[in-house]
């Protein structure tokens, strides 16, 4: 009978964890990234480690208060990833698991299996199945105007990436294209761009702004329309070549089945925690290879990174930097590529002394 880790306690962290710039979208300003840490103690001695990205310091609390409760409600319980989930969706079968829950239950997830990898005494991709591979990157940057865009582009470069992703959605389409055309200016023909309106045009404006952008050469065109108009996605589709790229906000499997049987969009970029965590993303990656589509990753890329390396149709992970100020290793990038980490686990240790600095409530 293999050893199954029971247990002992949640211990749920809320940070505001800085951004060197703050995320500015179409759709709203990031100032600080609110984060709840997420370590789950286990009698095996190994402690699962996991963040998530609340989006709005108000999500902060319930997160928290949810996590605490579900700490005194499972004590005792077996954490596999799957029972976990299983137990937690026969649990709120009533309630349902979509928004903030689903949010926390995906955490316990992506925890569980941190602990299944340190028991394992291996990284996370090896335990998937995975195996070292180049993931391609690309830095993920903001509503940022021409000349703060301009030279976070160049900073990016120097970095190393070889692709950026902007976000447009300026109050006329004319501001959309100059600020693309001087992006363009410091990256050079050969990096690709990518462009991210965060759900902020109508459709008929979302098809005037996407034609015009057609002839730019994008690598695609990110939630032009209300995330969840997968039929308005796919009228905007049909008008330009560029592909569209959504998915950063399924909640679950069945969003993302939906969306593509509906054509939403030519790629896929599911959520690590809002599709449901490791497991969940694995099976998006299964679907996404069905259907012939590319998948990219949407934030958590120290967790996402391990998921490429099992991902048939890998397409870019993105790498916004929200918890690197609350972790004492940071991911490593080479020439744009993500550089796996080797110690056991996902590769998530926090800093202590930065987690205490940034804690909140
Ligand atoms: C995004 C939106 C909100 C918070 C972080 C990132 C963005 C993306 O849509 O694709 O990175
Ligand atoms: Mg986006």
């Amino acid at each position: 009978m293999s050893f199954l880790p029971r247990l002992r306690a949640i211990k749920a962290t809320p940070v505001l964890s800085p951004l060197q710039t703050p995320l500015t979208t179409a759709s709203g300003i990031i100032a600080a990234s609110p984060l709840v840490l997420i370590d789950l103690e286990t009698d095996s001695g190994f402690t699962g480690r996991a963040y998530l990205f609340v989006y709005t310091p108000p999500a902060l609390g319930p997160i928290v208060q949810m996590l605490a409760s579900l700490s005194t409600e499972l004590v005792g319980a077996v954490v596999t990833p799957e029972g976990l989930v299983q137990t937690l969706g026969a649990r709120f079968r009533l309630l349902g698991t979509a928004g903030l829950l689903g949010m926390a239950i995906a955490g316990l997830e992506m925890a569980a299996w941190d602990v299944l990898a340190q028991t394992a005494g291996m990284p996370l991709y090896q335990v998937l199945g995975g195996q070292p591979k180049p993931i391609r990157a690309y830095a993920s940057l903001g509503l940022d105007g021409i000349e703060l865009g301009q030279h976070r582009v160049t900073a990016a470069l120097r970095q190393g990436f070889r692709a950026v992703k902007i976000k447009l959605g300026y109050p006329t389409l004319e501001e959309d294209l100059r600020v693309v055309r001087a992006m363009r200016e410091v990256l050079g023909s050969g990096p690709d761009l990518m462009v991210d309106y965060n759900q902020s045009l109508s459709v008929p404006e979302a098809i005037r702004r996407c034609v015009a952008l057609d002839e730019l050469g994008l690598t695609w065109i990110e939630e032009p329309t209300l995330q969840e108009d997968y039929a308005g996605h796919a009228e905007i589709a049909a008008q330009i070549t560029t592909p569209i790229q959504i998915g950063e906000n399924w909640f679950g499997l069945a969003e993302m089945t939906k969306a593509l049987d509906a054509h939403a969009s030519d790629l896929a970029m599911p959520d690590l925690m809002k599709i449901g965590g490791v497991s969940a993303w694995r099976g998006a990656a299964t679907l996404a290879q069905s259907r012939g589509v590319p998948i990219s990753t949407h934030l958590f890329h120290e967790i996402s990174a391990h998921l490429m390396t099992i991902a048939p149709t890998a397409d870019y992970l993105e790498v916004m930097d929200l918890a690197a100020p609350v972790l004492s290793e940071p991911m490593a990038f080479e020439n744009g590529f993500a550089v796996l980490p080797v110690r056991a686990g996902n590769g998530l240790v926090w800093d202590a002394a930065a987690v205490k600095r940034y804690q909140v409530i």
